[in-house]
């Protein structure tokens, strides 16, 4: 059992608290990439608040990469333009550093087959694979790829197993997840940021079995 109260533990949902998701993850570097309003802020602030902010404030360029440590896990957030072209630099540091790598895109933008977004999904996951074999650290790299805003999809809500199956199915997201080292490496998280309820499981659907 998990244990109910935790001194000064954020809560998320269902008496789950963070800390007992995150305890496998303790004292790890976690990189949070993805282009730009995919969700990353939004993701992170859940995690140190437990409250789902809906304002878009775009990251500020003073605070390229934001780091914040969370129940003894240390997540990064590169946030600059978004995408690997803009600050390169900076993403192969958090993936040389990170034994996790969670990846954000807008399913939503995929699936309207909007080809800016398929496009700079298909680059960061291409330049994602060359940084986690080029790594000095020859640790295994646990990936996340996050199809975030998938609640501005009719058919999320209407046939959540069908909608997973069409996602689970779209060319640039397999291929990756081949490409990245299958199953075993790489999992596909489908869901929205959109409240507090769908945060907490994407946040679960992340963490556990970590
Ligand atoms: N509907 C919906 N909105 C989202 C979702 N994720 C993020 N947003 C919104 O998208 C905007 C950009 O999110 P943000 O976290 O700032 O993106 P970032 O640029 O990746 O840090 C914000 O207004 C969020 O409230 C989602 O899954 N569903
Ligand atoms: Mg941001």
């Amino acid at each position: 059992m998990i244990p109910l109260l935790i001194g000064g533990a954020l809560f998320i949902g269902g008496g789950l608290a963070l800390s007992a998701l995150l305890k496998n993850l303790k004292g790890s570097h976690v990189a949070v990439l993805g282009s730009t309003r995919t969700g990353k802020t939004t993701f992170l602030k859940f995690l140190e608040t437990g409250e789902i902010k809906k304002d878009y404030a775009p990251t500020q360029s003073m605070e390229k990469t934001k780091k914040v440590e969370i129940e003894g896990v240390y997540f990064s957030v590169n946030d600059v333009g978004g995408t690997i072209e803009a600050s390169k630099q900076d993403w192969l540091e958090l993936i040389e550093e990170s034994k996790y790598i969670i990846y954000f895109m807008n399913i939503d933008k995929l699936l309207s087959k909007n080809k800016k977004q398929k496009k700079v999904v298909e680059k960061d996951l291409r330049e994602i694979k060359k940084a986690i074999d080029n790594r000095n650290k020859k640790d295994v790299i646990k990936l996340f790829l996050v199809a975030s805003h998938a609640d501005k999809q009719k058919l999320y809500h209407s046939n959540y197993s069908e909608f997973c199956a069409k996602v689970g199915k779209l060319p640039v997201i397999l291929e990756s997840i081949i490409k990245l080292g299958g199953s075993d490496n790489v999992k596909l998280i489908i869901g929205s940021l959109n409240n507090k309820a769908e945060a907490e499981k994407v946040v679960k659907n992340i963490f556990h079995n970590v």
